[in-house]
């Protein structure tokens, strides 16, 4: 049935979709600025690229079903904290610290939960620092607050996760051999993230800490 409602091209399902499409253009050109005021303060860019997503039906649905939640917009809204998602992928760790507090800083965004899963990596080795926050969006008669969940990783944060997902949905690898690939997986993480550390501090050594730059 929610998928019924979702795929449906009445008012309230088009609403539902274009709000987490408007608050998803805040929260990018909220990074742009960012990215833009960095590289005139320090050098260079801390963004290498932003990818935004509205979470796949198929997606919610199986959300939905997991957590056994209502099967209603309003339902949604209120629990699924990932319908929008802005991902930020940065040059180096430091950079998504430094990111994180200046977006977090500024007065139009409430911050409802952080997972830091860079100090925490999970299980599986993955690593983000994950922002769920609420934008204002204004639309024609009113302001309304959305949900979106941001996630900040390094190039090399990312270069796992996008093999990670596709290696672990893979069809072909067979039931046996689940928890080798995992542990195998979960090496190449480390290692991963041994050359963030490294690259961070290369950095550190031969242009020193982001400082910024004299006027
Ligand atoms: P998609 O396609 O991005 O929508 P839940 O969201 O219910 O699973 P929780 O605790 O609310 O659980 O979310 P969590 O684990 O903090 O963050 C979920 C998202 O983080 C995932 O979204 C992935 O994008 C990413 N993620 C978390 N763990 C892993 C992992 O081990 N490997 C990879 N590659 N990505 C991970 P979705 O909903 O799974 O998918």
């Amino acid at each position: 049935k929610i998928i019924e409602l979702l795929r449906e091209n009445t008012l309230p399902a088009e609403r539902f979709f274009a709000n987490y499409r408007c608050a998803i253009m805040e929260v990018e050109t909220k990074f742009k600025v960012l990215n833009e005021e960095f590289s005139l303060m320090y050098d260079g860019n801390p963004i290498e690229t932003i990818k935004s997503r509205i979470k796949s039906n198929e997606s919610i649905l199986r959300k939905v079903i997991r957590r056994e939640l209502p099967f209603d917009l309003d339902a949604l809204e209120e629990n699924l904290d990932d319908i929008a998602g802005v991902r930020v992928i940065c040059s180096f760790v430091d950079d998504i610290y430094k990111l994180a507090d200046c977006f977090m800083r500024q007065d139009d965004i409430t911050l409802i939960k952080m997972k830091d899963y860079i100090k925490n990596p999970k299980p599986s080795g993955y690593r983000s620092l994950h922002l769920i926050v609420a934008v204002p969006i204004f639309l024609e008669n009113e302001k309304k607050s959305v949900k979106v969940e941001v996630q900040l990783r390094t190039i090399a944060m990312d270069f796992w996760a996008s093999l990670e997902h596709k290696l672990r949905y893979n069809k072909k690898i067979a039931p046996e051999m689940l928890a080798e690939l995992s542990r195998e997986l979960s090496e190449c993480a480390t290692e991963s993230a041994e050359l963030d550390f490294r690259m961070q501090n290369v950095k550190n050594t031969f242009l020193g800490k982001s400082l910024p730059r004299r006027a």
